[in-house]
């Protein structure tokens, strides 16, 4: 059993530091792998995330196509693959159309998510031992992710976040040790984060491209 539950966040969390370049790039390759850690742990969860597991899925998948089809080369930083699409005119930047699925639509569903684990990661670091994971991840949603999302998903993405389990076996899940250490790796971890999500979030003013449909 231990084998296969070799899965640890601080892992994952690390992706988030190696995507980083020292130019301040973004390794699309490295950011999609914290990605799937990220899928693979809210998995272990329980099967009420699975539409939730479902939807970033099919996102992932759409991003990899990219990296291994003829435009791979164009699809190593998200800095050049933003650059790329909008040379090339391959973003639906009013409606959605025959570019639904571009490159950077897909990142900016991705990087807003990115804002929301921010949010909650912070807020699970500073709660007391007590305090419910549900409302601080509630919060955190309500505080980020809620006004992009429609009525639906909003409701039940709140009817999931009940059945997250309390603070300490919500760190146990994550495999980071004991609860101080969970608390100390994620003060090195979330630096990094925030990071990757202001240089995006920069990237994306500068194109005009935070509100694509
Ligand atoms: C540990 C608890 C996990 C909570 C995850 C918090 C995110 C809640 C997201 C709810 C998404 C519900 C299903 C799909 C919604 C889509 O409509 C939106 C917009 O995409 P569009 O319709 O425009 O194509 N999709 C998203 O917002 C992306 C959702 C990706 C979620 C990745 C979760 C990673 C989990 C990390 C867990 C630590």
């Amino acid at each position: 059993m231990a084998e296969t539950q070799r899965f640890s966040l601080t892992e994952v969390l690390d992706s988030f530091r190696t995507c980083l370049t020292d130019q301040g790039d973004i390794l699309l390759e490295h950011y999609l792998n914290g990605w799937k850690g990220l899928i693979k742990f809210m998995n272990s969860l329980g099967s009420v995330f699975s539409f939730i597991s479902k939807d970033a899925v099919g996102k992932i998948q759409i991003m990899e196509n990219y990296r291994i089809g003829e435009s791979s080369q164009q699809y190593l930083t998200l800095q050049s693959m933003v650059k790329y699409e909008m040379e090339n005119k391959l973003v639906d930047l009013v409606q959605r159309s025959e570019n639904w699925d571009s490159g950077c639509r897909t990142i900016l569903r991705l990087h807003r998510v990115l804002r929301w684990l921010q949010l909650f990661l912070e807020k699970l670091q500073i709660a007391s031992e007590d305090s419910k994971t549900s409302v601080l991840c509630t919060e955190a949603y309500n505080d980020s992710l809620a006004c992009h999302h429609t009525w639906i998903v909003r409701k039940a993405a709140t009817v999931a976040f009940y059945a997250l389990p309390t603070r300490v076996a919500f760190f146990e899940a994550m495999n980071m040790g004991t609860t101080e250490e969970a608390v100390a790796k994620l003060g090195v971890a979330l630096p990094f984060l925030s990071k990757v999500f202001d240089i995006t979030e920069e990237l994306y003013r500068q194109h005009n491209l935070l509100d694509l449909p």
